[in-house]
């Protein structure tokens, strides 16, 4: 079987290549001609453990190619970005432009599948697309038209960045088709290498559950970040309290942090909130509560630096989250910006996973250093990342730092201003 899979980021390279090594013969596509580039050479654009190894042998088999231009195939799936614009509005143009590229090359018996986070009414927005397109096909089971229709499903990809393919894998999957035989092709496609279970649904059920998963958690994180801020005010040390809570057989709260970010959670709730503003009250306030989190944090910073001449501050992570590499919509980098900004003091930047600070923190005042040098010539120490590289810093160094722990990981240090 041939399949083309459109969009070579955090999901499409890893389906990619994992069909490749399940032995289907893939053709990869991105707009971006470096990413082609690389991954022709065995070689990858992106961190994700092991996923180097993995391109690397599909490419070698030769059952991996990629280019800028899509291909025949059988299958196809559409695995780019869905950011919002202005005013948190869904931005639908990677998905649009991804389904004109692959339209001139679908044929009768194609199926289309759907895997980026997508507002409720994308798949069936791509199949319009698609036949506005190509008047030649259709999506009619009626007897005369059958042998020009082809299918198209949405199958929401689930994985978590750090392990997507461990997760691409054992996760169980939702399908939803645009109609019936749509929904069962592409069953039978996922059962191939899924090993977790596949539930079937409609499209829009498909895109729905999805976007519930996600906001799901951000209700829950706003929930955590929420009694951050009231301990703060009552002095009481937020993660000692949340696993005391926790104790308790029916409570399971999440942990506050400097805010929510990366590409999904922090941006999926306002496609709900998009669609039915009156209703998503709670959704939408989750993302105010977690959206209010990083400048929370600039506050405590200054607040603290002000107090120090010429202060340095020594900020942990700006990753997104741990031990990945991903700085999208990262609270983490949003504070340094912030702090960079205000001018409060030189900031040594601790970022095991990058090579270079990205282009807004290249000033002369922002460097990127090794945590002992940072922690050395730091007055104030942030930890933003709860990295695993992290578990080795020397304690007794933090002794004499004034140290703001955004993720309770120094909890037990007594100097340590808990809450935030
Ligand atoms: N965070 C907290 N406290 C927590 C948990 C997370 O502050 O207790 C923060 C993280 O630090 C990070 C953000 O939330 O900034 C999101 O991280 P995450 O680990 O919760 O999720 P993602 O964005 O890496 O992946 C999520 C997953 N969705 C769910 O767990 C419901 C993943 O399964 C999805 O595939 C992915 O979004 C996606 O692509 O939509």
């Amino acid at each position: 079987k041939k399949v083309c899979v459109v969009g070579l980021g955090y999901i499409g390279l890893p389906t990619a290549s994992l069909l490749a090594i399940k032995g289907f013969d893939v053709h990869g596509v991105d707009v971006n001609l470096h990413t082609v580039e690389l991954i022709n050479q065995g070689q990858v654009h992106i961190y994700e453990p092991d996923l180097d190894i993995m391109v690397k042998a599909a490419v070698q088999s030769g059952q991996l190619k990629v280019s800028t231009e899509p291909k025949e195939a059988d299958l196809f799936i559409i695995a780019v970005p869905t950011p919002f614009q202005a005013h948190q509005k869904p931005d639908l143009s990677y998905v649009q432009q991804a389904t004109l590229a692959i339209a001139p090359y679908v044929r009768p018996g194609n199926i289309v599948i759907l895997e980026s986070t997508s507002p409720v009414g994308t798949t069936e927005k791509i199949t319009d697309w698609i036949l506005e397109a190509r008047t030649d096909l259709n999506i009619s089971e009626a007897v005369t038209a059958v042998n020009h229709r082809i299918y198209v499903a949405h199958c929401p990809e689930r994985v978590m960045p750090g392990q997507i393919l461990r997760e691409l894998v054992e996760n169980d999957r939702i399908i939803g088709g645009i109609d019936g035989p749509s929904t069962q092709r592409t069953v039978e496609f996922y059962k191939q290498f899924v090993s977790g279970r596949i539930l079937e649904t409609h499209a829009r059920t498909a895109e729905m559950a999805k976007l519930t998963e996600n906001s799901f958690r951000d209700v829950n994180i706003a929930f955590a970040n929420e009694l951050s801020l009231i301990c703060d005010q009552l002095d009481i040390n937020v993660w000692e309290l949340i696993r005391l809570a926790n104790h308790h057989p029916r409570v399971n709260i999440l942990q506050p942090g400097p805010g929510v970010g990366g590409h999904c959670i922090a941006v999926d709730p306002w496609f709900l909130v998009d669609a039915a503003p009156e209703q998503a009250r709670l959704i939408h306030t989750a993302r105010v509560v977690n959206d209010y989190k990083p400048g929370y944090i600039v506050e405590k910073i200054v607040d603290r630096a002000k107090r120090i001449t010429s202060p340095v501050i020594a900020c942990l992570g700006l990753a997104f989250k741990a031990n990945v590499d991903d700085l999208r919509e990262s609270p983490a980098l949003e504070i340094v910006e912030h702090l960079a900004k205000l001018e409060v003091g030189s900031i040594l930047v601790v970022e095991p996973h990058i090579q270079a600070l990205p282009e807004r923190l290249q000033l002369e005042h922002v460097q990127l250093k090794t945590t002992e040098e940072a922690i050395r010539k730091a007055d104030l120490v942030v930890l933003l990342v709860n990295h695993d590289v992290f578990y080795t810093i020397d304690r007794d160094a933090l002794q004499e730092k004034i140290v703001i722990d955004t993720r309770g990981f120094f909890s037990e240090l007594s100097r340590v201003r808990v809450g935030v």
